[in-house]
């Protein structure tokens, strides 16, 4: 029987390299973003493997409804928590609440809302969640308190998740990239492409494809394995030291 997944945030970097690659490889792909124009450009290029689903991550109400896909999409082996962003990495009291708000609500109540909609379908084929943490939920960084709150939120509610679905069969993992070249410091700047690139460039930053390839490997290793957490980074991104501030 094909496989389906639904991927949120399939319009751009780390979701849409994965909404590639599954269906490149068989499965049929539910993507998720709110750029409709992006999704429809995604399904001219990958055709019938392809169901475009425009959503907010924030409208929760219809995240609560999304158990009743119906028809051939209605049965669901993989979902992966994608769709996420950062708000400018600035000290706590000078960011705008309501960008902070709008990372909350996408990070971390939607993804819930949307876990807990569509478990039952997840329990029924013995499926498998991926969630997209990152290693902001373990390493801390001055404005970084929001992001790496709901990462962290992220990791502890995938291991408590297994708890909740132990004897179900069903598979849960936490991946915790670092820095992967994607619109995510676009996104977090405002748009600032230069920033982006600065950011990015001289350090072989990791690709969507390579988290693409990640996902697909935990997806795909056999039925007894869980892979609890992942970290990985580029091999020139490292570790810095505790920071003092001397009187
Ligand atoms: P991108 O900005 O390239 O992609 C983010 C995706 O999330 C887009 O498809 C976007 O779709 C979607 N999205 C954002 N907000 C919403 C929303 N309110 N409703 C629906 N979809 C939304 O970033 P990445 O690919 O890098 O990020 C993917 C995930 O990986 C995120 O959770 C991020 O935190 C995590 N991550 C990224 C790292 C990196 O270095 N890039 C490292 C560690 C983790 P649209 O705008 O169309 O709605
Ligand atoms: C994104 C990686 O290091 O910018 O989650 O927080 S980092």
């Amino acid at each position: 029987m094909t496989k389906t997944a639904l991927i949120t945030g399939a319009t751009a970097g780390i979701g849409a390299a994965a909404a590639r690659l599954f269906a490149g490889r068989g499965w049929k792909v539910v993507g998720t973003g709110r750029r409709g124009d992006r999704l429809r450009a995604m399904q001219e290029e990958l055709g019938a493997a392809f169901l475009p689903l425009e959503l907010d991550m924030r409208d929760v109400n219809t995240l609560r409804q999304l158990d009743g896909l119906a028809g051939d999409w209605g049965g669901l082996d993989l979902l992966v928590n994608n769709a996420g962003l950062a708000p400018p990495a600035d000290p706590l009291h000078e960011q705008d609440w309501d960008r902070l708000d709008q990372v909350i609500e996408t990070n971390i109540t939607g993804l819930v809302a949307l876990t807990q909609a569509l478990l039952r379908k997840l329990i029924e084929r013995q499926g498998g969640i991926i969630n997209l943490s990152s290693v902001a939920a373990t390493y801390p960084y001055r404005g970084g308190a929001v992001y790496g709150g709901t990462k962290a939120f992220v990791r502890q509610f995938s291991l408590d998740l297994r708890c909740d679905l132990a004897g179900t069969g069903v598979r849960v993992s936490s991946i915790e990239p670092g820095m992967a070249e994607t619109e995510f410091t676009l996104v977090r700047t405002g748009g600032d492409q230069a920033a982006s690139e600065a950011l990015y460039s001289g350090m072989d930053p990791m690709t969507p494809e390579d988290l693409a390839e990640t996902i697909w490997w935990i997806a795909t290793l056999p039925s007894h394995l869980n892979i609890n957490t992942l970290e990985l980074m580029p091999t020139r991104q490292s570790f810095a030291g505790f920071s003092v501030t001397r009187k």
